[in-house]
């Protein structure tokens, strides 16, 4: 285990007291950062102490420590896993190589950008999530909100670092930039669309984190196996703090669904009308939710065919998510069908692997349905939750703007445009949702949409007070 020195004022376990041009580059970025924070991070509770985890080391037994904290002192960190000794280059034309400490010339523009693009969707969702405190459904839930908004905060940092550590100048003026953008800013957007949407109630926080948050581990762990070895090593400990906020989405989504079956079960009547009226997210509302994020974060993975793809797995810069489960790892002589709106097309495997990602992406995602299908089912009721067609909604790549039904079907325009409204919320659901978003802040008590979770967090009960407000 790398050991961190508490002292420095930006704690770390890459030795930046080694390097004092780098350590006064990032003192000097820290302050617009903490501004940054300040203006856009969650309004209004820089005063309260939150129960938060904090990164304090790498060790897989014990990385983190929690207690209160006040979330402009939050000790934002640059932890990167250990090395692996001899790692060597896993898949791509260059396979079997040793990995690189610095960044080959020919590949520095295009790993600028794959670290900015990573960079940008950090702070984004910081932003995107700014306002939820105050009509979050608990003090856990609350928690939860700030502790996925500080990790992501140390995400932000984390491509900072690398890209004040290894490109010099640019990186610089790029990690100005990444505070400068802003989720859904009209002049200057995020870069990925999903990151501009905003995230203005809860059912749509869990969905994010179910959805957008799941992208974040596919494309972390493509990241993570990547020649550049501090890339790779930066994501592999990103990837810790990931787990929880996926967990914030499953659990909060399983836990709308259990609330919706109470209050099914209480009126003895699956009517969304009456169970709107009785305070619940009737499931069709909620199947709205789903279609819409999930449709969103597909788009997340870019072009069915994409020629960036090959050239960034050719070149060992993104390998597919667990390169190693799979046989072949430089793909030249390979080719894949794809469903492409003019029928199925065969195309080299290199260029599709933006598809490929898409596809296992999407087996993730289902594993959180079949289990609130599960709850569904247990209960007597008929109704499924399902993922839309990988082909409906698109804004990215060969079916961007064509219109197809949630079952994938390439349907007339005029009855897309017309049935809309019956698949993504409309806005009268959004209006219901939002009237449901009313702030719960006594300990242990739950909004009347959502049930409690089974437990609370680092074995504390349910009960406990996670965030003092002041
Ligand atoms: N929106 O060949 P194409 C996370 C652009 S989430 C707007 O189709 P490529 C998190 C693309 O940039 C994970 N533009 O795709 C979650 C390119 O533009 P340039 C974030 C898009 O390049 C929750 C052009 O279209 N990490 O961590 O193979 C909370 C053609 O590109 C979009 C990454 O994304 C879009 N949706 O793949 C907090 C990893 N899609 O370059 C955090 C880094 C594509 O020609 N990024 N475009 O001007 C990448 O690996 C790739 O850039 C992408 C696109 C996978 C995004």
């Amino acid at each position: 285990m790398s050991g961190i020195n508490y002292s420095d004022k930006i704690p770390n376990n890459v030795n930046l007291v080694s390097d004092r041009t780098l350590q006064r580059a990032l003192e000097h970025w820290q302050p617009h950062f903490l501004q940054w924070w300040h203006e856009m991070g969650p309004s209004d509770f820089e005063a309260s102490d939150v129960y938060l985890r904090t990164a304090v080391s790498v060790d897989a037994q014990g990385w983190a420590q929690y207690g209160a904290v006040k979330m402009p002192d939050y000790r934002w960190g640059i932890f990167l896993a250990d090395p692996v000794q001899d790692r060597k280059i896993g898949f791509g034309d260059q396979m079997g190589q040793p990995v690189w400490q610095q960044i080959p010339g020919e590949y520095r523009s295009t790993l600028r950008r794959l670290i900015v693009t990573q960079g940008d969707t950090e702070p984004a969702s910081v932003e995107q999530q700014r306002l939820l405190g105050h009509t979050c459904p608990s003090l856990y839930d609350l928690r939860n909100l700030f502790q996925v908004n500080v990790e992501e905060g140390r995400h932000l940092w984390a491509m900072v670092y690398l890209l004040h550590a290894h490109f010099g100048r640019d990186g610089r003026e790029e990690a100005e930039e990444l505070l400068a953008r802003h989720s859904g800013d009209a002049d200057k957007p995020r870069i990925l669309t999903t990151f501009n949407e905003p995230v203005t109630d809860w059912l749509s926080f869990f969905c994010f984190t179910y959805f957008t948050d799941r992208d974040g581990k596919y494309q972390l762990k493509s990241l993570a196996e990547s020649a550049f070895d501090p890339l790779s090593r930066t994501c592999r400990f990103m990837l810790t703090e990931e787990a929880h906020h996926m967990f914030v989405g499953e659990t909060g989504l399983g836990r709308v669904v259990k609330r919706t079956l109470e209050v099914m079960k209480e009126i003895g009547s699956d009517d969304p009308a009456r169970i709107r009226a009785a305070g619940a997210i009737d499931l069709p509302t909620l199947q709205k939710y789903l279609n819409f994020w999930c449709s969103s974060s597909l788009d997340l993975f870019g072009s069915e065919i994409s020629s960036n793809s090959a050239a960034n797995f050719a070149h060992g810069l993104k390998g597919r998510p667990d390169e190693s489960q799979y046989e072949d790892h430089v793909l030249r002589d390979k080719n894949m069908k794809l469903r492409m709106p003019e029928g199925v097309q065969d195309v080299p495997m290199l260029n599709a692997l933006n598809e490929i990602m898409r596809e296992s992406y999407l087996k993730d995602c289902e594993i959180g349905l079949k289990r609130w299908n599960r709850a569904i089912e247990r209960a007597g009721h008929a109704f499924r939750l399902t993922l839309p067609a990988p082909q409906f909604r698109r804004s990215i790549g060969a079916w961007a703007g064509l219109p197809v039904d949630p079952t994938g079907n390439l349907i007339d325009k005029k009855i897309f445009e017309n049935q809309l409204a019956d698949w993504i919320p409309s806005e009268a659901d959004k209006a219901f949702v939002r009237s449901l978003m009313r702030k719960v802040i006594e300990p242990g008590k739950m909004a009347s949409w959502v049930a409690p979770p089974e437990r609370g967090i680092n074995n504390l009960p349910v009960e406990y007070e996670y965030v003092k407000l002041h």
